[in-house]
């Protein structure tokens, strides 16, 4: 199969971590849903700002404060450009995706349920789009009620739709599951939420390195991203809102940069996205992300997607080919990401095995614990591209499954 034209070896060229051997072989890294690496030009933006004009934002008058101030806001521009935002202070500056989620349960849904409300999440989740929504259920005494899938790995729509009525309240729901590589049908999903007067939280973690995102499009309530997946530094995430939720939810931390004004007589509260960024955010790392975001936009999204496709789909065929291992979740859309189990290999096995021949992938249940109880197996092994993987990536892997069927059998 060809891959339709990408500049990999360009691409590849701005990744030096791709130098590197492990166990005296050439890295395969194929573990990119659980972080991408970064680029020279978001390792150099790092650095520069460390270098150049480190200093807190918001807070001084000086020139150093300032520059950092400019490049920190420019980055939220870039942000509402990747997501198509209307705004740029919709989009909040979070330190993860798991975070995001965090604040959207305690702001938004924590003041507003009540007992008998019920919270959807889909069987698919991360356990981060799980955890926060039965958190908050039990503090207001409503009721997290999981949407069935199918064995194919899509939502159950029909189920869907038989679970929403006006005690629905909040419907959270991944864009691209990380176990599995569904692309889920958020668009008409959020559309079937807000026809029963619901919100919809979309978790876009795995979407953004993989797929345009139009937030707008989607219609999404809110919409999260996890950034050190998206080529940026660990330890920055997104949460976009539309803003009259925002605007109406209280703070989720409080401090300094999120007032207007403080008094023991009383607080007043920051304009979004200030109230959203209570102490000194990750200023280093929210630059840095304004690179990855330009870095992945000026590769074409659309494009991205179909090479790391074209690869994830030629890993299946070339897997599947070798006989004794089966595909976990076959969605009619999918996107860069491939499940398996073996036959007589547990999936931290295949790992070990993977990586004595330079491969990295994921084994285990991927923070997934309902989905793979749904497909009664403890665990994948999952490989997960990205825009600098090719086909000696896949070539490798699959060398590296057919020695481990070699050593179990
Ligand atoms: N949602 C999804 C769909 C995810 O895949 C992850 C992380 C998160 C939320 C949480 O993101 P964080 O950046 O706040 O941690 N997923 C994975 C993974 O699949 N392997 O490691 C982390």
């Amino acid at each position: 199969m060809k891959i339709a034209a990408f500049p990999i070896q360009t691409v590849q060229d701005q990744f030096p971590i791709l130098d590197r051997t492990v166990r005296g072989r050439r890295l395969a890294y194929l573990d990119n849903a659980a972080t991408s690496q970064k680029p020279i030009r978001v390792l150099e933006k790092v650095d520069h700002f460390y270098r150049n004009y480190n200093a807190n934002i918001h807070r001084g008058v000086h020139t150093l404060s300032q520059e950092a101030t400019k490049e920190y806001d420019d980055a939220r521009e870039t942000v509402r450009e990747f997501l198509n935002a209307g705004e740029a202070r919709q989009c909040i500056f979070t330190k993860g995706c798991t975070e995001g989620i965090n604040l959207v349960a305690q702001a938004y849904a924590r003041p507003r349920l009540k007992a008998g409300d019920e919270i959807l999440v889909s069987t698919m989740e991360h356990h981060s789009n799980i955890v926060p929504w039965q958190i908050v259920a039990e503090q207001t005494g409503a009721t997290v009620r999981p949407i069935p899938i199918t064995e194919d790995g899509e939502i159950d729509l029909d189920a869907y739709q038989a679970m929403l009525s006006e005690r629905v309240k909040v419907v959270a729901i991944v864009h691209v599951s990380n176990s599995i590589g569904t692309i889920n049908p958020v668009k008409s999903m959020v559309a079937m939420a807000h026809a029963v007067g619901a919100i919809a939280m979309v978790d876009g973690a795995q979407a953004g390195p993989h797929l345009p995102i139009d937030v707008q499009d989607v219609d999404a309530d809110f919409y999260t991203l996890s950034c050190h997946k998206i080529y940026a530094p660990t330890g920055v995430g997104v949460l976009y809102g539309k803003t009259d939720l925002l605007q109406s939810m209280p703070p989720y931390h409080g401090g300094g940069d999120m007032i207007r004004t403080v008094s023991f007589s009383g607080t007043t509260y920051a304009d979004i996205p200030s109230r959203f960024e209570a102490g000194t955010p990750n200023v280093a790392g929210v630059i840095g992300l304004g690179e990855a975001l330009k870095f992945l936009m000026g590769l074409g999204r659309s494009r991205v997607f179909e090479y790391e496709n074209k690869l994830a789909r030629l890993a299946e065929v070339k897997l599947t080919e070798l006989g004794g291992i089966r595909i976990v979740g076959n969605s009619k859309e999918k996107a860069g990401i491939v499940s398996f189990v073996m036959e007589r290999a547990h999936p931290h096995d295949i790992g070990s095995v993977l990586d004595s021949y330079g491969v990295a992938i994921r084994a285990g249940h991927h923070c997934c614990m309902p989905l793979m109880e749904r497909f009664n197996i403890p665990a994948t092994a999952r490989a997960s591209f990205a825009v600098y993987n090719d086909e000696h990536d896949v070539d490798a892997l699959v060398q590296g499954i057919r020695a481990t069927k070699e050593i179990f059998g």
